[in-house]
């Protein structure tokens, strides 16, 4: 299996199944489509009739493209690691949030451009409030949630919900930003995580060959 992804520090939704086949001990080759910087990723789409996007994910002749469609793969071929939560109500609310983010948070995506390396102060727009608003709202509607199992992500054990959410612990982080003490929790248990320190690890080795100046937004505190 092999799982087609873009630059480490940017690429938000490379992360996505790349944190979730990691931390559920999915073993997996990875291919580096640096799509700002040569054409590998155009050829590959021609080649496959899929999008020239990342992730991809290639399993035997089939390829699987778009991050929520390689969860749902993975939940039906590794039914023991519980990508989504085995309550039927649970799931329902997790798959409510994964499809979600899916479609929304334009804002504090354009505005809040994921970059794992660097610390960043902006300016928050009121759009970028009204994510953070709606994100403690999530956040509380998991805690309240019945038969939420223990633990220290959104339904108790790590799934396909957190890795959806995985590069919106980078934005809140690295940009400074206040969502609730709950969301706070789940973004330290993310960024403790050893994947998480691994791809950080990959998000610093790329900076010196990989620079996407149109990521860095606002001021520099920290590198
Ligand atoms: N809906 C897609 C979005 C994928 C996407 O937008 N990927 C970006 C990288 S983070 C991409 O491949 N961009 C290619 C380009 O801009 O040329 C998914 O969920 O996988």
């Amino acid at each position: 299996m092999k799982l087609c992804v873009g630059y480490k520090n940017y690429s938000s939704w490379s992360l996505r199944p790349w944190i979730a086949m990691k931390v559920k001990g999915i073993a997996f080759e990875e291919l580096f489509f640096p799509f700002y910087h040569d054409d590998s990723l155009n050829q590959f789409a021609a080649e496959h009739k899929t999008p020239a996007q990342v992730p991809q994910l290639i399993v035997g002749e089939q390829v699987i493209w778009d991050s929520l469609a390689i969860m749902e793969y993975l939940h039906e071929t590794y039914p023991d690691q519980h990508f989504w939560p085995e309550d039927k109500q649970l799931r329902t609310l997790a798959r409510c949030a994964a499809a979600e983010m899916h479609s929304s948070f334009q804002a504090i995506r354009s505005e809040c451009p994921m970059n794992c390396r660097q610390q960043r102060r902006i300016e928050v727009s009121k759009e970028v409030q009204a994510v953070l608003k709606r994100l403690a709202e999530i956040w509380a509607l998991f805690e309240q949630a019945p038969n939420k199992p223990a633990g220290e992500f959104l339904v108790g054990e790590f799934g396909a919900v957190d890795a959806m959410y995985a590069p919106v612990m980078w934005r809140v982080r690295n940009y400074g930003l206040n969502v609730s003490p709950a969301f706070e929790r789940w973004a330290q248990a993310m960024y403790a995580l050893p994947a998480m320190q691994d791809w950080l690890a990959g998000a610093r080795t790329e900076a010196n060959t990989y620079v996407l100046e149109h990521y860095h937004m606002g001021t520099l505190l920290e590198e």
